[in-house]
């Protein structure tokens, strides 16, 4: 019999080829040697700094599962080790990260020309320029097939109209790839570039969480996008949710990088602090919360591994994507939550990263697909019952 190795109980980092552990060392280097140390005021001051985009596309961070273009081309399995890494430090910088690979590159590599792909990528890769993804309106999230956006024909390309809301990296992005519906109702992928007339990207204020990450809107008045600037090689709703099944399977695993990072808080604070003369850590409620945490981790990183095996396989089903999205954000957010607790009183200051943490996953719960809307997915998926609408 082997002794537990606490952390990893499973022996993951066993499961990894040399090649997965590098990459994720070099992503672990970089988030605890240049994110961490910068993160609380960052967050504080509710800042982004654009620099991150370039510091992560010299180190290949950016599209990095695309093949060429300026991108290393790693697998699905390194893919998630890099938003875990990221993750452990800050949920929005993961994001940053996600839409800008996910979301942005990946769209146009998979759906757009190869004059497209040449003219965007390679910048988007180094971070010289920053991507956004509109797909979310004000009055459609979670049903995105009703947006209101729309692409009208005119001579030599389109004119869009809409607004879009919520939108990751929107207010300092060079990149808008936005989807609307054309003249026949149906759904396509635009490119739109920083300067276009009638576009703009006004940040939203106020947020209470995922403060590292600028969030805004799209608003476009009639803005003249040329013909060329089509994605050509999709329509409808499955070309956004092309893009949505790769950056869920990412914050899959990005969501247990924040929940380890609380966990191990939790542990170490409960081990040191006295209470009743004996470490917190001594009491059975204090262990059963860090069974669960353990429990919870160890069992989801296991099903993130296993669904990169079928992602780098080609064997994947969405639905699996939307079980390991919805677990990973819904089990965080209980251990965020939990070790909030656990804390006391030190538990809500930013002396320590795990309120912070908590209110990041209230976000990450919600956004690309509600914690509710990954349980119709599944519903459906054994009923053939669609429960939407
Ligand atoms: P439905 O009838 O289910 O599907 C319409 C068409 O789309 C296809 N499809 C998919 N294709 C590929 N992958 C998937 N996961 C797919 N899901 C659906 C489907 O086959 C069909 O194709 P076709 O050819 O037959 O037309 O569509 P519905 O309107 O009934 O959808 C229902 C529902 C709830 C599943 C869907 O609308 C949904 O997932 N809603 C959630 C919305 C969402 O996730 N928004 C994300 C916005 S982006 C974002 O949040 C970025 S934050 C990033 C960050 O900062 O990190
Ligand atoms: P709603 O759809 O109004 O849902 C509200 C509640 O109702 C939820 O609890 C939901 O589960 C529930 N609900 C909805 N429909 C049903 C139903 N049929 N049955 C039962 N319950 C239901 N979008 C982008 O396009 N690009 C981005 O980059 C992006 N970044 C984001 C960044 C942040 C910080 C945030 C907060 C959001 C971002 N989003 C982005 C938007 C995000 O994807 C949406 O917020 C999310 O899809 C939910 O949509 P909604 O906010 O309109 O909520």
């Amino acid at each position: 019999w082997q002794k537990l190795n606490w952390q990893d109980p499973f022996l993951l980092e066993l499961q990894l080829s040399d090649e997965q552990r590098m990459v994720r060392d070099s992503a672990a280097q970089y988030a605890q040697g240049q994110l961490a140390p910068r993160v609380r005021e960052a967050y504080r001051a509710e800042s982004t700094d654009p620099a991150i985009f370039r510091e992560m596309g010299e180190l290949g961070l950016l599209g990095a599962t695309i093949d060429g273009y300026g991108c290393p081309g790693v697998d699905y399995i390194s893919y998630g080790l890099i938003a875990r890494e990221v993750e452990r430090v800050d949920s929005g910088y993961r994001s940053m990260m996600s839409v800008q690979s996910s979301l942005v590159m990946y769209p146009i590599y998979a759906y757009g020309t190869e004059e497209q792909r040449e003219k965007y990528l390679p910048k988007l890769a180094s971070g010289e320029w920053i991507g956004c993804f509109g797909l979310t309106e004000p009055d459609h999230g979670s049903d995105p097939g009703s947006m209101v956006t729309r692409a009208r024909s005119v001579d030599g390309g389109y004119k869009l109209s809409g607004a879009k809301m919520w939108i990751t990296n929107s207010p300092i992005a060079d990149v808008f790839v936005v989807w609307a519906k054309t003249d026949d109702g149906k759904i396509r992928g635009f490119v739109l570039e920083k300067g276009m007339d009638g576009l703009s990207a006004p940040k939203i204020e106020g947020k209470l969480a995922l403060r590292a990450s600028i969030t805004g809107e799209i608003v476009m008045d009639e803005v003249f996008v040329p013909a060329e600037n089509l994605l050509p090689n999709v329509e409808g709703l499955k070309g956004p949710f092309g893009c949505l099944n790769n950056a869920r399977y990412g914050i899959a695993w990005g969501a247990l990088g924040a929940a380890e990072a609380c966990w191990h808080a939790a542990r170490d604070y409960t081990m040191e602090r006295k209470q009743f003369d004996r470490p917190l850590a001594a009491n059975q409620l204090i262990q059963l919360k860090l069974a669960d945490m353990q429990t919870d981790i160890s069992l989801a990183l296991q099903g993130c591994l296993r669904a990169g095996q079928l992602m780098d396989a080609g064997q994947i089903a969405p639905e699996l994507i939307s079980l390991i999205k919805r677990n990973s954000c819904g089990k965080s957010l209980e251990i965020a939550r939990k070790a909030r607790d656990m804390l006391g009183g030190n538990g809500i200051s930013d002396e320590y990263p795990v309120m912070r943490h908590m209110v990041n996953l209230e976000v990450v719960n919600t956004y690309e697909g509600t914690h509710d809307v990954h349980a119709l997915i599944l519903g459906r998926s054994q009923t053939d019952i669609p429960a939407f609408g």
